[in-house]
């Protein structure tokens, strides 16, 4: 389907789990330790919530990984090549590849989003910026499929991954999703894709305990979710975020944690929270990037190079499918 405004921006709606937010949370909570997907971050709100993470100046990501684009974007497009298939799973907003479209002149680019209104708007914008660019945008959940739209045409299949999004799954996961990247790009094609590194553990906790409260906001707008869509009972006053880095796994977990004993009804299910309980909402994984070339050789990837900021908190690698 193209859109009627720009014949080069199509859509292709795989509408991905519609009834699994519910499923997720029914079965998420009536575990042992209490937990829900960070993928149900990503309705409309939780994706201007993120958007707006990543203004926050604890939230070093963005300003380290663009400043990377930047002065490395040549040497990135030469190891890329002409003409590529430039496929973004998680591609949000599609801000950090508009840094290298210039320069990396890909045949077609797909933005794959779970998200189906932010990712229309987002295709239709980088169309009016590119109007060269053909896009072909995919709403479908990642982390479920990794599906090209039949109208994408032949060429060398680059998976572009931003943001270091690899962290959100623990290994035996981030090792299927390289995997899955690996037959879709096939051998000889490539992977271009940002990993945040471990570091001091005082710059993690900050960078997920912005003094603005944004990313308490964006935790807790999964409250408010299962309130709006489940019919759910939850009092946000009475639950706080919580986010700390796990030296020994190697992550940044976030929680929700419940300010007092209190139940809360979803959907006619009845939850109970002792004081102190959490809802464990989110792992983000870093690497060293040792660990991180091990884990893409498991998958069939080859490190080609790696970029890093003085203060080494941030890897861009480009791996070659072997
Ligand atoms: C999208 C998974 C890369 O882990 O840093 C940011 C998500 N959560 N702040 C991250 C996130 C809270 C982010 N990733």
């Amino acid at each position: 389907m193209t859109t009627a405004t720009n014949p080069k921006v199509s859509f292709h709606d795989y509408q991905p789990e519609l009834e699994s937010f519910r499923a997720a949370v029914l079965l998420g909570l009536a575990r042992e330790h209490k937990q829900i997907p960070p993928k149900f971050f990503y309705d409309e709100r939780g994706s201007q919530l993120f958007e707006d993470i990543l203004e926050q100046a604890e939230y070093y990501i963005p300003t380290v990984e663009k400043r990377l684009y930047q002065e490395h974007a040549a040497d990135m497009a030469q190891l890329i090549g002409r003409d590529a298939v430039l496929i973004e799973p998680g591609s949000g907003s599609c801000e950090k590849v508009q840094l290298l479209l210039e320069t990396i002149r890909p045949a077609a680019y797909v933005p794959m989003d779970i998200s189906g209104d932010f990712l229309r708007k987002a295709s239709c914008d980088l169309g009016a910026a590119f109007p060269w660019l053909h896009v072909y945008a995919a709403c479908l959940d990642f982390t479920h499929e990794l599906r090209l739209p039949a109208a994408v045409p032949e060429g060398r299949r680059v998976v572009f991954i931003p943001g270091s999004s690899l962290g959100n799954f623990d290994l035996p996961e981030a090792q299927h999703f390289l995997f899955q990247i690996r037959q879709l790009v096939g051998k000889g094609g490539g992977l271009l894709i940002g990993v945040d590194r471990k570091k001091d553990k005082a710059v993690l906790e900050r960078a997920y305990n912005d003094a603005a409260g944004v990313t308490a906001d964006f935790n807790l707008n999964l409250l408010v979710r299962i309130n709006q869509e489940l019919e759910g009972n939850f009092d946000l006053e009475a639950f706080r975020h919580e986010a700390f880095y796990n030296e020994q796994l190697g992550r940044i977990e976030m929680h929700l944690i419940s300010r007092k004993a209190q139940t809360v009804s979803i959907d006619g299910e009845v939850f109970r929270f002792a004081e102190g309980e959490s809802i464990h909402t989110e792992n983000s994984y870093k690497y060293h990037p040792q660990e991180f070339g091990t884990l893409a050789q498991a998958a069939g990837f080859q490190s080609r190079q790696m970029w890093t900021d003085a203060g080494q908190l941030f890897g861009i690698y480009y791996l070659d499918g072997i």
